[in-house]
């Protein structure tokens, strides 16, 4: 590869790589179309928003937007389960990723590009109250871009139940 120009960048504590944007503005994909998404735990809006629970497994179809997730506040995760949150990115405008971490993953967050599902798997190893939360700039109200799991103990029998914002839970 032929060098264009090599310099220090004074302040910064990263280095810089450039390459000409006529390489790159053909092959650039600006948007994952939401009806070509066929990822099997997608939730294509909000009303297909739901967690699940099979056994140890608990399945969370989550969705994005700005700038909130549905569901925003889960309830009856238990020490010890797996639990999946398959999130959909629901912007159709392109430059609109969202990230995802959850406190306590012990993996890196998800950044899910507009129109995309991507999973994280959580493994919860102790009781309390957990903030999930968008992890890539978004607009103004990124920092509101948030939400709360319970994680109650491994015997205990606190129902499942999701919602987002007022809502009632639903079972
Ligand atoms: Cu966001």
């Amino acid at each position: 590869m032929k060098l264009l120009l090599d310099f220090p960048t004074i302040g910064e504590p990263h280095y810089a790589q450039g390459i000409a944007a006529s390489k790159i503005i053909e092959r650039s994909k600006k948007i994952y179309p939401i009806e070509e998404n066929k990822h099997p735990y997608a939730a294509l809006g909000e009303k297909q928003a739901k967690v699940v629970r099979e056994g140890n497994t608990v399945h969370v179809y989550m969705t994005m937007i700005r700038s909130h997730f549905a569901p925003d506040n889960i309830e009856g995760i238990k020490v010890g389960d797996k639990v999946y949150f398959h999130v959909t990115n629901l912007e159709q405008d392109w430059d609109t990723p969202h990230g995802f971490s959850v406190m306590g993953a012990r993996n890196a967050e998800l950044l899910i590009m507009p129109g995309q599902t991507e999973t994280l798997l959580w493994e919860p190893d102790r009781i309390g109250v957990f903030p999930f939360y968008c992890t890539d700039f978004c607009s103004a109200l990124h920092q509101e871009m948030q939400g709360y799991v319970r994680v109650s103990p491994a015997n205990s029998n606190v129902p499942l139940t999701w919602k987002l914002g007022d809502k009632p839970p639903v079972q």
